[in-house]
């Protein structure tokens, strides 16, 4: 039987991570791309290096030749495309770097396929986004809801989106998209909405952190668990025919009911008031004494720091595709569960950097008095 052979871009990301996890759990050979940054921060998947089926190489999606040369050495049964510039504020900061990346990237790998004739033995598995549906047109969205991309993130999705499309007609190729709708843990990049708040209460729970200043707290997300996530992914690949699925839990929530829920898993209960900028979540009750100080506190404020020129504000996913024909169950891990996870992740986070910092801060003081050498 032939070998299952993996490659992952964006392998260091939270999907990555993850994938590699799952991928290794079913005998794969994994092989994934990094990139060369001057602090190797590779928290994610340092558990995994030194596995016997886990491989890393470098390469960028800026660079043709790199993506060339690796597939060609790698000769992949699947890739799946998960690297990006994904942060759709930071779209609007460097625009032209996410189109070479989100957009230019998705031909490079496609090309890299074709160049050494793998296009009839390596499928391909491309992060799409519910960002494509954007300023959205209906809801729930499926996959036959038009899409209104609404940043220069999302534009640049559409473009890899549609190669992939026009790769999987005019050469055949297994190429899909999953269109994935938001999907966090506790491995989620810290300036996300989801993990910038459970990060959040947990520092105010233990006294780290004042305040908590956040955009648009009336935007509405179908958020699932990244983990649940990349079993899709892969059961995309597994599919008889190369087609493109919708994956989201089909339950729609606030920014403002994620944030009232993590503060609460956090032992501090928030009353919301106001409107607009001038909303403000005032703590009402606390589950430790040690927090009555809190009691009566602005917790939680806006800042129009946080806005976007354009923001998607109604995202909701109707997976009825994915659980028909993948057999997949959108409902793994529910909302609550999700932030209960997040926020027993980071109460633990909080605390054990609080231990190392006062380690640090002791071992300092001692090298200063001569009482260690
Ligand atoms: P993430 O945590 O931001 O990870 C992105 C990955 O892409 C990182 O490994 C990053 O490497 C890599 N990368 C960025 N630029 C690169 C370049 N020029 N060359 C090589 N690698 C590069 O993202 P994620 O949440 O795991 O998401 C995975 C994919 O799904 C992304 O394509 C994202 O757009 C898409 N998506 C995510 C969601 C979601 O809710 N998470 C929903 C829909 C679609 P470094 O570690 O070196 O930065
Ligand atoms: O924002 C609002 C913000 O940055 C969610 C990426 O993985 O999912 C992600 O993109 C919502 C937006 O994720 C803050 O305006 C309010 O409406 O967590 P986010 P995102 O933009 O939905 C999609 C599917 C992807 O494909 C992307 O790769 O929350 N919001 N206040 C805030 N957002 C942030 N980041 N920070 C705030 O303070």
């Amino acid at each position: 039987m032939s070998k299952n052979i993996a490659l992952i871009t964006g392998v260091t990301g939270q999907d990555g991570s993850y994938l590699s996890e799952f991928l290794l759990s079913k005998g794969y050979e994994v092989h994934g791309i990094i990139r060369r940054s001057s602090v190797d921060y590779r928290e994610r998947i340092a558990h995994l290096e030194g596995t016997p089926n886990f491989h890393l190489h470098y390469a960028d999606m800026g660079d043709s030749m790199s993506l060339v040369k690796l597939v060609g050495k790698v000769q992949p049964t699947e890739i799946y495309n998960l690297a990006a510039q994904s942060h759709v504020q930071v779209s609007f900061d460097a625009p032209e770097f996410t189109a070479d990346v989100d957009a230019v990237g998705v031909l490079r790998v496609l090309e890299a396929v074709r160049t050494n004739h793998l296009e009839k033995t390596c499928k391909i598995y491309q992060a799409s986004t519910s960002e494509l549906y954007g300023k959205v047109e209906e809801v729930p969205q499926n996959e036959k809801t038009p899409f209104h991309p609404y940043s220069p993130y999302a534009v640049a999705k559409l473009y890899g989106f549609w190669i992939i499309k026009e790769y999987r007609e005019a050469y055949d190729m297994f190429c899909c998209s999953g269109i994935l709708f938001n999907h966090e843990s506790e491995r989620r990049g810290e300036t996300f909405v989801t993990r910038k708040i459970t990060l959040a209460a947990a520092r105010i729970a233990q006294g780290k952190q004042q305040c908590l200043y956040l955009g648009n707290l009336d935007s509405l997300r179908d958020w699932g668990y990244a983990k649940d996530y990349v079993e899709c992914m892969w059961l995309i690949l597994q599919h008889d025919k190369p087609e493109d699925f919708v994956i989201a839990t089909g339950v729609q929530h606030s920014v403002r009911e994620f944030t009232d829920l993590a503060f609460k898993y956090a032992g501090i209960t928030l009353e919301f008031k106001g409107e607009g900028m001038n909303e403000v979540g005032v703590c009402v009750a606390v589950s430790n004494p040690d927090n009555n100080a809190l009691i009566g506190k602005e917790l939680v404020k806006v800042s129009e720091d946080f806005y976007r020129p354009t923001d998607v504000v109604n995202l909701w996913g109707d997976p009825a595709k994915a659980k028909k024909e993948l057999g997949w169950n959108p409902q793994t891990t529910s909302f609550e569960e999700l932030v209960r996870i997040m926020v027993t992740h980071d109460m633990q986070k909080v605390a054990a950097d609080h231990v190392a910092a006062t380690m640090r801060t002791n071992l300092a003081e001692y090298l200063e008095k001569g009482l260690v050498k």
